[in-house]
């Protein structure tokens, strides 16, 4: 039975890689951060398959033990500060786990695996590291411009990646993802903040979005579809680094129409107020990556469409807040 160990269980991405791996008879370790982390508990009752291991990606100690442990043939690095906001504000413990974190799993993948117990490492690069864009569309060979601490310390894991797998022969690849969205998406992040906000608009239990700047372009995919290609490049015959992203590209304020417009709502614009407090010290504008050599090499394809995937977001919202309403 192949063996996988997935950091960041408890985001979106690891649920879905869990259920993936799973459905290919995987044992799947997810490892958890923190003492009773209430997320963990909430993953292991919906992932029982899941076995879930305390370590931290700012503790070698913690890493080394749990690569011991699990004695894993694949190695997901799913685990970072995420929230692109929250590294303006705790710009040096992103670096730490964000970007360090990176080299600690790969020393621990040094130490614990070797010729004779070869683990196979995926790294969650991101979309982030193009910032201000040098070129368009971005793809693997696009000079990296990264415009946040978040962005700074993906470069950082992701150049460490490559670092090693050249220096010590290790197989490790790295996943340029764009983003990547679902129903399962953290609050924080635009997409979901804007489907629950319309779901709770047409409900009648809020009247206002209140959001920062609604020009940024990016390329929004399906969380689901974009996990299967981490796997994919874990199964080549050499490692190698990958864009996935869509190839389309839309703002803030498109998605925000669709949003309302895929729960009958015309008149949008009325329901939208903007704060300086989310907007950003310094924005990424536009993203748009050229997936080819994903399509091409790991004959990867998405399933799901952008208004597809704008229209399941706000169905779930609604399903989420009107049963709400009736606890
Ligand atoms: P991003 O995702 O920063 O692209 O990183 P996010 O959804 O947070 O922002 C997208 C764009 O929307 C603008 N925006 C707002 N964003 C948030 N969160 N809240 C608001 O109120 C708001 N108003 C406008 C942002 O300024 C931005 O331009 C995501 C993360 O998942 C990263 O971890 C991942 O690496 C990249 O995608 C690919």
């Amino acid at each position: 039975m192949p063996t996988a160990l997935i950091t960041g269980i408890t985001g979106q991405d690891g649920q879905y890689l869990a259920e993936f791996l799973h459905t290919m008879d995987y044992k799947v370790y997810g490892m958890v951060r923190g003492q009773r982390n209430p997320k963990a508990e909430i993953i292991q009752r919906e992932l029982p398959f899941v076995e879930m291991i305390n370590g931290d990606l700012q503790d070698l100690s913690s890493l080394i033990a749990t690569l011991e442990y699990c004695q894993p043939d694949e190695v997901y690095n799913l685990g970072a500060i995420s929230f692109v906001a929250l590294s303006f504000k705790q710009a040096e413990l992103t670096a730490d786990i964000t970007g360090l974190g990176v080299l600690r799993l790969l020393e621990a993948i040094r130490l614990v695996g070797g010729p004779n117990n070869p683990i196979r490492f995926y790294q969650a690069s991101s979309s982030e590291m193009f910032g201000k864009v040098r070129e368009t569309p971005q793809n693997e060979l696009t000079p990296f411009y990264p415009r946040s601490p978040y962005g700074t310390a993906k470069v950082f894991g992701h150049h460490t990646t490559v670092n090693y797998r050249e220096s010590y022969d290790l197989y490790a690849c790295s996943g340029i993802l764009f983003n990547h969205e679902s129903p399962r998406r953290g609050i924080e992040f635009v997409t979901r903040k804007i489907t629950n906000a319309v779901a709770r608009i047409k409900l009648g239990l809020q009247t206002e979005i209140v959001l920062g700047d609604l020009t940024p372009r990016r390329d929004w995919g399906f969380a689901g579809d974009y996990v299967k290609a981490m796997w994919a490049m874990l199964q080549q015959d050499e490692a190698d680094d990958f864009v996935v992203a869509t190839g389309e590209t839309h703002s803030v304020s498109e998605f925000c129409q669709l949003a309302f417009e895929a729960a009958g709502i015309e008149d949008w614009e009325r329901y939208i107020r903007q704060d300086e407090r989310f907007m950003r010290p310094s924005e990424v504008d536009l993203l748009i990556g050229d997936p080819q050599k994903a399509k091409d090499k790991l004959g990867w394809t998405t399933e799901y469409g952008f208004r597809q995937l704008v229209q399941a977001m706000v169905e779930n919202d609604l399903a989420i807040e009107t049963a709400n309403i009736g606890r």
